[in-house]
């Protein structure tokens, strides 16, 4: 075999390899043709065979040509394999082209906050104007903190487990938000301005008004000199806020272990204002409960380290599920808890 023979066969192999990737029309020609024209045994190394029937000094020079048209080969087989690549994403960008600047799918289907949320957002904003903190607690709590620290006789029936609920270990799911506030008074020096709004639990059957699950937010202010007249101003402010500034208010005397003397607030309805019969709110009285409130019992401010002939205080608790039904006109606590859509979209 002579030097000018591997020129001829070796221009022949790397014309033809060219005229193949010249045709490959799509992929899957190239993906057939690569092993054929980049693989170990492409016609063009196959030449590499032919260098022994060659002399030692000619040698050097075929095997660089040889190398020299494969990579040629290979370079123009890249290039059409990455020309190809472009153009096959080109047509994919035309064809799945996305316009931004369509309008999208109305009516977009928008959340609301639940009505009892929102109510105790209300009330958690009001008390916050006044410069009140928020605190809160554990759902399972102790008897000490539920019962005893509250001034609760060691017979008082709502320490029946007919009325809570106790757990196995000994505990307890707390009865009211107080013993948050029980500990907060154990952990902070007075002046104190708290509220603790919070999910409450009491055996109940559900009716129109009950339910074993329900939210309270009740209130504690401490300092020296606290008196009904402090309880007065400050509740009066909330009602007018929550319910309107036109609406008048009463206190009446109540009893709760936790305070002395205790005091029951009722708004006048805003519904009737206690002219017409049958009001749905009022039951025609003219007045609607909405909260419970006193001055501090002595026997708590002890429980928590407190000396009552320094300091005193006012407390007070309301229901969220009770206000929120007044508030809204809602007959039934079930609304709450079921999910109903459309009851629910009402508060949107
Ligand atoms: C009420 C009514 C009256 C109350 C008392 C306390 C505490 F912890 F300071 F003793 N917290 N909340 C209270 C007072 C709650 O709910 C009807």
């Amino acid at each position: 075999m002579s030097l000018e023979t591997l020129h001829q066969d070796l221009d022949q192999a790397e014309q033809a390899a060219l005229a193949s990737v010249e045709q490959a029309g799509d992929s899957a020609a190239m993906d057939r043709l690569r092993p054929e024209v980049m693989g170990k045994k492409s016609p063009i190394r196959q030449l590499m065979k032919m260098l022994g029937g060659l002399s030692a000094d000619e040698r050097p020079e075929a095997g660089r040509v040889i190398n020299e048209a494969q990579a040629r080969v290979e370079a123009a087989f890249a290039a059409k394999d990455a020309a190809m690549k472009e153009a096959a994403l080109n047509q994919r960008l035309e064809t799945e082209r996305i316009d931004v600047t369509l309008p999208g799918a109305f009516p977009l289907p928008l959340g609301a906050l639940h009505p009892l949320t929102q109510t105790l957002n209300e009330i958690v904003r009001i008390f916050t104007a006044m410069g009140y903190d928020t605190a809160t607690g554990p759902e399972v709590e102790t008897e000490h903190y539920n019962f005893d620290a509250l001034n609760f006789a060691p017979n008082h029936p709502a320490r029946d487990s007919h009325d809570s609920f106790y757990l196995p270990g000994g505990g307890l799911l707390r009865t009211h938000t107080s013993p948050v506030q029980i500990r907060y008074m154990q952990n902070h020096k007075p002046p104190i301005q708290i509220i603790a709004p919070g999910r409450t639990f009491r055996v109940d059957d559900v009716d129109a008004t009950h339910s074993p699950v329900f939210h309270q937010v009740e209130g504690l202010l401490v300092d020296e000199n606290v008196s009904l007249a402090h309880l007065n101003g400050t509740l009066t402010a909330f009602a007018r806020a929550m319910f309107g500034s036109d609406l008048a208010t009463r206190f009446r005397a109540s009893y709760f272990p936790f305070v002395e003397p205790g005091a029951e607030m009722d708004v006048q309805c805003w519904e009737c204002g206690g002219k017409g019969t049958g009001c749905r709110v009022c039951k025609s009285s003219g007045w609607v409960e909405i909260l419970g409130a006193g001055l501090v019992h002595p026997n708590v401010l002890k429980s928590v380290g407190l000396d009552p002939q320094k300091v005193s205080g006012f407390a007070f608790g309301m229901g969220v599920e009770r206000i929120a039904m007044l508030r809204y006109g809602i007959s039934s606590i079930r609304n709450f808890y079921e999910n109903d859509v459309r009851f629910l979209r009402q508060f949107a």
